[in-house]
């Protein structure tokens, strides 16, 4: 029987909805007064996959739902603060969620609604194979070129710091796409993926001096495309001559990568971290900027972004080069800022942010703390910074795992002795399911 007085509670993150959703919303309903906690698009994109529907007409569509009185927001996996506002009496979910990453949330809503009498109600969760398809078919889309290009702009102007991690595979770019800690009733993904030239030349076994030729680097973003969804910053070195420069931004850009960053050095390049080690030349201003005038042009869409990063403090030009060098970067249509740094101390970075966001408050500002790693990501954009770039992490954490285990078999004449530091068969096995 409808007991109208009852209120009844349930979240819903989905922009696609089919009659598994329907049919809860339903029994939901008979139990009272309806009202839905609409996950926004920060807590979707950090927990599932980025969402296709925006927030709002996420909304629209759940408010449209017969049995639904009300969509209000929820601005976290954790349902504390809607149920301590809102005190249903009871709160409705799937029962799929009695193990797995979601247990800690529903642990903490018998929790919560103990403080006040209300009442979990679980209905049998059920798989049906075309809504799994349906899915599947969404993470389909979200990989292809229009529509994961301009995630990264879209991801800017949803969150104060996007984060990227380093991938130069398939099965690092799903590493980047999947991994996921849950603390707090927050989940926290990386937001982008990172095409390094550092670790794409590593993987090769080669030096990074600009020698992997474009059609290399792309077959290693195709690789990684093929198999993830989340938006690519390529790390195009120095962008080389600009005459090709507009032919190769354009190709990046019609392959759905969602950002370039060139640096302004020219002739040999080195890798920044030898710093003045090692001879390196950096562009002048004047080139540079043309440089990015002309990228800017060959450009066909709103969606990609040309970041320009400079490296005055990495050949020790002074703080002064750096910003004279950012702001004409910008005037010369530069769409981000990356500093870079080897220093651990990371005082001339906050320096450098600083000063930049005084006269310039909106341009995107781009870190790579790989020297600089004991600053937090909360005290990055505090500074200012909307982009830190994680940049070498796989490559550097995987190298000495698989270095170890080559030496342990080699000392023991058999494999016995590496099997504790590899993962078993069964798991490599089924690391990678067949979804077809
Ligand atoms: C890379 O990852 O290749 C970079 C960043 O360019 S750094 O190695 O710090 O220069
Ligand atoms: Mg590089």
């Amino acid at each position: 029987m409808i007991n109208q007085k009852k209120t009844v509670y349930m979240c819903f993150s989905t922009d696609v909805i089919h009659g598994g959703h329907t049919s809860i919303i339903q029994k939901a309903a008979e139990l009272g007064d309806l009202t839905i906690g609409m996950l926004t698009d920060e807590v979707v994109a950090s927990y599932k996959r980025f969402p296709i529907l925006k927030y709002e007409e996420r909304v629209k569509i759940l408010e449209s739902i017969k049995g639904v009185s009300r969509v209000v927001p929820q601005n976290t996996l954790s349902y504390a603060e809607n149920l301590r506002k809102y005190k249903p009496d009871y709160v409705v979910h799937g029962d799929d969620w009695v193990t797995g990453f979601q247990k800690p949330i529903r642990d903490e809503v018998i929790k919560v609604l103990a403080e006040y009498g209300g009442q979990l109600i679980e209905f049998p969760y059920s798989t049906n194979e075309d809504y799994v398809k349906l899915e599947l078919t969404q993470r389909e889309l979200l990989s292809m070129p229009d529509i994961r290009r301009g995630r990264l702009k879209k991801l800017l102007a949803m969150k104060p710091l996007v984060t990227a991690l380093e991938a130069h595979s398939g099965l690092t770019g799903l590493i980047v796409e999947k991994t996921t800690v849950l603390e707090e009733g927050k989940t926290r993904q990386f937001d982008a993926m990172w095409c390094s030239s550092l670790c794409d030349s590593t993987a090769r076994g080669k030096p990074d001096i600009e020698l992997l030729n474009l059609s290399t680097r792309l077959r290693t973003i195709d690789e990684i495309m093929d198999v993830t969804t989340k938006p690519i910053i390529v790390d195009g070195d120095t962008g080389g001559q600009t005459e090709h420069f507009v032919y190769n931004i354009r190709t990046l850009e019609r392959m759905g990568i969602s950002a370039v960053i060139i640096e302004d050095k020219t002739g040999l390049k080195k890798n920044s971290l030898f710093g003045t080690e090692v001879e390196q030349t950096q562009d002048t201003i004047e080139n540079f900027s043309a440089k990015i005038a002309a990228g800017k042009a060959a450009l066909k869409t709103d969606d990609f972004l040309l970041i320009a990063r400079i490296e005055s403090l990495i050949l020790e030009r002074g703080m002064e080069d750096a910003l004279t060098r950012a702001f004409a970067y910008v005037d010369a249509g530069a769409d981000g800022i990356m500093i870079h740094s080897r220093k651990k101390d990371p005082a001339e970075i906050f320096e450098f942010c600083d000063k930049f966001r005084k006269k310039n408050t909106t341009t995107p500002l781009v870190v790579v703390p790989t020297s600089f790693n004991s600053v937090t990501e909360d005290e990055f954009a505090r500074r200012g910074v909307n982009i830190v770039i994680y940049a070498n992490h796989l490559t550097r954490s995987g190298f000495p795992a698989m270095k170890k285990a080559a030496e342990t078999i080699l000392k023991h004449r058999r494999a016995k002795e590496a099997d504790d530091m590899c993962m078993s068969i069964k798991e490599i096995l089924t690391l990678i399911p067949e979804e077809y």
